[in-house]
C-alpha cells in the first residue's frame, strides 16, 4: 500500500485505509502500479466527492457544460458508439465450454492482452477509485462493487446511475466478496479513445473482475451496468435467484390497485419507454434482480438512474423524460448535437434542429459526409441521456425498498414486423418462459455495432450478457418459477407489427393499453380468447381501455389486423428457433422442443380448419 500512498492525498489514503479490506487494497494496489497514473483519488459517498468528479469531467473536457443549469454533453467519437460484442469475451480456462453462443477467449491470452494494454495506460492522468452498491442498500439484494477508472465521465455517470457503496464496504469489513471493475479509456485524442482497435471488455468469472480498455461508451465501460450484469448472472445461478435484463414498473389498476411487472426487451425495442409510461410508475428500466420469498417473486432495480436512448424522445410520446431533459438539474447527454449557444438537438425530437454545431463526429454541419460519402446525421442513433431515477415525476415509491416489489407479470418483447400479436399471455409460467422468452427474436438496432434490421435470436433479451450455457440458463428460469407457488404470469408483446405496406400498426402510446390489459389479467378481471400461441385479449376489453386511457376509438378492423393469428409466419418462427437450439442439450432443451411440437400441432390444426391467417373473431 505504501507504493500507492505517494500518489494520493491524505484524505484519499484515509478513505481507502478505513475500509480495512485487504482484498480491496490488493486490487487497487495492483492496478495503480500497473496503470501508473500520476495521482489517485478515492471517493466515498459524499456530496463533495460527487461534485469533485463532475467538476473534473468538465475541467478535463470529457464533458462540456450546456446552456441549461446542470446539463453537460459527452462525446465518444465516431468509432465508439455501442457495445462491442465481438471484443467482449469471457476468459475461460482450457477445457471450459460455455457453448457456441457465448464469446470466449483463452484465460491466459486474454489476461495477458488486457494487462499489456493497462500497462502505463494512465501516465499523466488521475485515476478514480469508487464504491457502489447494486440493488438497494441494506438489502438481501445488495452487492458491493469497486470501480477503478481513469475516465471522469465514467465515474460521473456512475454517480447518476448507481447507489453509493462506500458505507456498505465499511459495514461488510474484510471480505473478498465484491465485484471489481477496472477501466482505462486508453490514449485520448480530442478526449476520445484513440485506439479503438484495442477496445476490449474481458470478463473473469473466477475472480469477479471485468477489464475494459480503449473505450468510453458507457455500455463498455460503466462497470456497474452490463459488466456487473454478467458477473451477477453467473453468481445468481448457484444461489437460486435471477438477474434479468428487465425493467421494473408499477401499473395502476381499478380502485387504486397497483401491479408490478418486470419486462425484458432487447436494446431499442421500447423497454425504457414502457417503463416510463405516463400514468404508471417506474422502478427501473434496464436490469432487475429477482428473488423468491413467501411463494412469490420479488424484484429490485439494480440501478438508480437511466442511461436511455434519446432518439425519438419527443414531448408528445415521452412527456416525462422530455420534461427532465428540458429542465435544470443533472443530465449527461452523449453523442447528440450541441450548437454554439449550448443548446442540444437529437434525431426525432420533434422540434426544429440546428444546422451546425459539434456532434459525435466533431465539427458538423448539415450535409457533412463521412469517409464513405454518407451523410453524417446530426446525432448518433444510439445517442443517450443519463439521469437519476428520482428526477422522473413518476418514479415509484418503492424504488429504494430493500424488500423489492412483488412481481405480478414478466413481459418479453422484441421487434417483429410480421409474426407476433401485440400482446398475449402464456398458458403457464413454463410455456411463457419457453415460447415467449427462449424464442425471443428481434430485428437489430443501433444499440450494438453492425447491420440494422436483421432478425436476430436473443433469448430473454439476455444473450449478449449470458455468462454460462443457455440450456442451463433456461433451466434456471424454469426452476425459479417451478419453485414458487405464485410465479409471475408471463406475457409476450410486440410493438412493431407492420401492415403489408410497411406502416406500423400501433402508435407509440398503445403500449399503455397492453400494460393495462396485462394488469387486468394478472388479477383475473378480464376474459381471453385461447389461441394456439397463448391467450389474447377480447376486442371489447381493448376497445374500452383504448377509449379510457388514450381517448381513442379502437376499431374492429384494427383489432383483426393486429390480432390475426398468422400461422405460416408463426410456424416459420418455430422452425428458425429449432435450428438455433439444435445443438443444445439438456432437460430444458427437451422441454423446449416438446413445446415447439405442441405449439406447431395446435397451429396446424387451426390452419386446416380456418386457413393461414385467422381472425380472432373466428377462433
Ligand atoms: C442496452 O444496450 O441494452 C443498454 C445500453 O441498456 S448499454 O449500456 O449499452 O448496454
Ligand atoms: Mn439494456
Amino acid at each position: 500500500m505504501n507504493n500507492i500512498k505517494q500518489k494520493m492525498n491524505e484524505n484519499s489514503f484515509a478513505k481507502l485505509k478505513n475500509l480495512n479490506n485487504d482484498a480491496l487494497i490488493d486490487f487497487v494496489t495492483k492496478y495503480v502500479e500497473l496503470c501508473n497514473p500520476d495521482t489517485v483519488y478515492v471517493c466515498d459517498d459524499s456530496v463533495e466527492d460527487r461534485t469533485y468528479i463532475r467538476n473534473r469531467s468538465i475541467e478535463l473536457g470529457e464533458e462540456q457544460k450546456l446552456a441549461t443549469e446542470g446539463h453537460t454533453i459527452h462525446f465518444d467519437g465516431p468509432k465508439d458508439q455501442a457495445r462491442d460484442k465481438a471484443n467482449t469475451r469471457y476468459l475461460v480456462r482450457e477445457g471450459v465450454n460455455l457453448g457456441e453462443k457465448l464469446n470466449t477467449k483463452n484465460y491466459q491470452e486474454g489476461y495477458d492482452e488486457v494487462h499489456e494494454y493497462f500497462k502505463n495506460s494512465m501516465v499523466g492522468k488521475q485515476v478514480y477509485v469508487r464504491f457502489f452498491c447494486l440493488g438497494p442498500v441494506n438489502s438481501e439484494f445488495s452487492l458491493s462493487c469497486v470501480q477503478i477508472t481513469d475516465s471522469a465521465y465514467v465515474a460521473h455517470s456512475e454517480d447518476l446511475l448507481y447507489r453509493g457503496g462506500y458505507e456498505q464496504f465499511k459495514k461488510v469489513g474484510n471480505t473478498k466478496k465484491f465485484f471489481r471493475f477496472v477501466h482505462t479509456a486508453g490514449e485520448l485524442e480530442n478526449n476520445v479513445s484513440k485506439n479503438v482497435d484495442k477496445r476490449r471488455v474481458f470478463i473473469d468469472l473466477e475472480n469477479d473482475i471485468v477489464y475494459s480498455t480503449n473505450t468510453q461508451y458507457a455500455g463498455n465501460t460503466v462497470g456497474l451496468k452490463k459488466l456487473a450484469m454478467r458477473l451477477a448472472i453467473n453468481k445468481c445461478k448457484d444461489e437460486g435467484w435471477l438477474t434479468e435484463h428487465m425493467f421494473v414498473m408499477g401499473v395502476k389498476g381499478p380502485d387504486n390497485r397497483k401491479t408490478y411487472f418486470a419486462g425484458a426487451f432487447p436494446s431499442a425495442c421500447g423497454k425504457t419507454s414502457t417503463a416510463m409510461l405516463p400514468g404508471e410508475t417506474i422502478i427501473g428500466d434496464d436490469i432487475a434482480y429477482i428473488r423468491a420469498r413467501n411463494g412469490k417473486a420479488y424484484a429490485v432495480n439494480v440501478e438508480n438512474g437511466i442511461f436511455g436512448i434519446i432518439r425519438d424522445v419527443n414531448e408528445k410520446d415521452d412527456p416525462i423524460i422530455w420534461n427532465v431533459l428540458n429542465s435544470p438539474g443533472e443530465v449527461i447527454f452523449s453523442n447528440i448535437l450541441k450548437d454554439e449557444n449550448g443548446k442540444v438537438y437529437w434525431l426525432g425530437m420533434g422540434t426544429e434542429t440546428a444546422d451546425k454545431g459539434i456532434n459525435f463526429a466533431g465539427e458538423w454541419e448539415k450535409g457533412k459526409k463521412d469517409a464513405n460519402g454518407n451523410d453524417i446525421p446530426l446525432a448518433h442513433k444510439n445517442a443517450r441521456y443519463t439521469v437519476e431515477l428520482d428526477r422522473l415525476d413518476n418514479s415509484d415509491e418503492n424504488t429504494q425498498n430493500p424488500e423489492g416489489v412483488e412481481i405480478g407479470g414478466f413481459i418479453y418483447g422484441g421487434r417483429d414486423s410480421d409474426t407476433s400479436v401485440p400482446v398475449a399471455e402464456s398458458f403457464n409460467f413454463a410455456h411463457g418462459v419457453l415460447m415467449y422468452g427462449a424464442t425471443l427474436e428481434s430485428e437489430t438496432t443501433a444499440a450494438t455495432l453492425g447491420a440494422e434490421g436483421v432478425r436476430t435470436f436473443n433469448l430473454m433479451s439476455i444473450l449478449d450478457f449470458l455468462a454460462y450455457p443457455l440450456n442451463n440458463y433456461i433451466q434456471h428460469n424454469l426452476n425459479f418459477g417451478a419453485g414458487i407457488e405464485n410465479p409471475p404470469r408471463v406475457f409476450g408483446v410486440n410493438y412493431f407489427l407492420k401492415s403489408k405496406d410497411g406502416k406500423y400498426l400501433n402508435g407509440m402510446l398503445d403500449k399503455g393499453v397492453w400494460v393495462k390489459w396485462m394488469e387486468l389479467r394478472v388479477n383475473d378481471d378480464v376474459d381471453v380468447i385461447t389461441t394456439p400461441i397463448g391467450n389474447i385479449p377480447l376486442y371489447e376489453d381493448l376497445e374500452k381501455i383504448f377509449s379510457e386511457i388514450l381517448g381513442k376509438t379502437y376499431t374492429k378492423e384494427q383489432y383483426v389486423e393486429q390480432f390475426t393469428i398468422r400461422v405460416p409466419e408463426l410456424i416459420a418462427k418455430i422452425n428458425r428457433i429449432r435450428k438455433v437450439y439444435e445443438n443444445e442439450t439438456g432437460e430444458a432443451i427437451k422441454q423446449l422442443f416438446t413445446e415447439f411440437d405442441a405449439q406447431e400441432q395446435r397451429l396446424k390444426e387451426l390452419q386446416s380448419e380456418k386457413g393461414d391467417h385467422v381472425s380472432p373473431f373466428d377462433i
